[in-house]
């Protein structure tokens, strides 16, 4: 029995690793409510962080002139008069690094009016896919060294 169960014990350990490995950001999608306001010529805040899967409801101003919004890779352009809001809403369902950038004319310094919306990857699905893959390998390994196993 002991030797049975002894070339499962690295899969062991490597799956506790991956449970219990402390995780950076809080994983769990979830509704994220950001204002984000545009003035002659940037964004604020400049940088969006957020999670794979969260959804995202963006609350667009201009604090002095017409600005737009528009998000490389998430097809999304907006525009808000000032005085007004617009609400842009998305799931945030593409890792990486997106540019958002004024789509109006705002004067001078218009093409240098660039934001940045990070989406980090879910470390709880890249968590459950990790024990899933260890699991089918620990599997595969145990009944190679014990083929009666797969008999019984
Ligand atoms: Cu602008």
């Amino acid at each position: 029995m002991k030797r049975r169960v002894a070339p499962l014990i690295p899969f062991l350990v490597l799956a506790l690793v991956i449970a219990l490995a402390p995780v950076p950001v809080m994983a769990e999608p979830t509704t994220r409510h950001i204002t984000v306001t545009a003035s002659q010529f940037a964004y604020n805040p400049p940088v969006l962080r957020v999670n794979r899967g969260d959804r995202i409801i963006i609350t667009l101003q201009a604090a002095d002139v017409m600005h737009g919004f528009y998000l490389d890779g998430y097809g999304i352009n907006e525009q808000v008069e000032p005085g007004q809001t617009r609400r842009i809403e998305f799931v945030a369902d593409r890792t990486g690094k997106f540019r958002y950038r004024c789509s109006v004319s705002c004067g001078p310094l218009h093409p240098f009016m660039i934001g940045e919306l990070v989406v980090e990857p879910n470390l709880t699905f890249a968590r459950a896919v990790g024990l899933m893959g260890l699991a089918v390998a620990g599997t595969f390994v145990y009944l190679r060294k014990n083929p009666a196993a797969a008999l019984k």
